[in-house]
């Protein structure tokens, strides 16, 4: 039987050739694809994830964890394919019109892949009308945006206003460093997290998946 043990704190470590090495070892064994992803992979990120939030690690850590998930993920994935294991939910994550940073973004991406959800990542600078066409065809369940900056914050509430005209059914939650809680509240989002760690739990709770 595979060590899941193993596996989980090699990811911990950011051990990229062992997470690769232990993720092999794991499917040779027989080992369910969905344990293999559960309790090896998402449980490593998980407890990144929970440091990070208490900051007892830092962003580095977390893109050395995230780059040794994604060498698991890589070999994983076929797996879960084949055993029709799917993804949590979809989302819809970008950094809003007028607005480059996308430290954040693709840390939030990272934490959410690494919770088990799938990613469109539609980049930065990102349009409200770009948005609405990513979350139309109705498989991605939340739309998150990022805003690192105070004078881009407001298109925020435009994506929001636009997905409402267009009829777009899908939760909506925002962060960025400006962004507050009282922000998302006024602006009629669902969400807001402060940190990538929170925007997973946010995210599942949303999608009711917590
Ligand atoms: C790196 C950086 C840049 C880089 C960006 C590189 C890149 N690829 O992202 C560059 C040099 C390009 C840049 C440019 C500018 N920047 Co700049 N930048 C920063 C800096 C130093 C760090 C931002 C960062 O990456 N932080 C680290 C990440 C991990 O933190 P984070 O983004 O907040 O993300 C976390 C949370 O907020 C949350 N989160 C983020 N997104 C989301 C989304 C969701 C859905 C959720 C739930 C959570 C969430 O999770 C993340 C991880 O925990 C900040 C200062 C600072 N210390 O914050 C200034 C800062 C943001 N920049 C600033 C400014 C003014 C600019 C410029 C206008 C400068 C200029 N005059 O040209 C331009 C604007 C360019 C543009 N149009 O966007 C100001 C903004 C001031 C304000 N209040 O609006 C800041 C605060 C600097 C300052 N003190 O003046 N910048």
């Amino acid at each position: 039987m595979a060590d899941l043990n193993a596996l989980m704190e090699a990811l911990i470590r950011g051990d990229r050739n062992t997470v690769v090495d232990l993720t092999k070892k794991a499917i040779a064994d027989g080992t369910p694809s969905r344990d293999i992803l559960e309790k090896g992979l998402i449980a490593g990120m998980d407890i990144v994830g929970k440091r990070f939030k208490a900051n007892e690690v830092y962003v580095p850590e977390v893109l050395i964890a995230a780059r040794a998930m994604k060498g698991g993920m890589e070999i994983l994935e076929p797996e879960l394919v084949k055993a029709g294991v799917e993804p949590i939910a979809t989302i819809v994550l970008g950094t809003v019109k007028g607005d480059l940073h996308d430290i954040g973004k693709n840390l939030v991406n990272m934490m959410l892949t690494g919770g088990g959800l799938k990613v469109i990542d539609v980049g930065t600078d990102v349009s409200a009308e770009k948005f609405v066409e990513a979350c139309k065809d109705g498989k991605a369940k939340v739309c998150a945006m990022s805003a690192l900056l105070t004078t881009t914050m407001p298109a925020m509430a435009d994506i929001i206003k636009a997905l409402k005209a267009g009829g777009v059914k899908v939760k909506t939650i925002i962060g960025g460093a400006p962004v507050t809680q009282s922000f998302a509240d006024e602006i009629g989002a669902d969400g807001y997290a402060p940190d990538a760690a929170s925007a997973v739990d946010v995210v599942k709770e949303l999608v009711g998946a917590a």
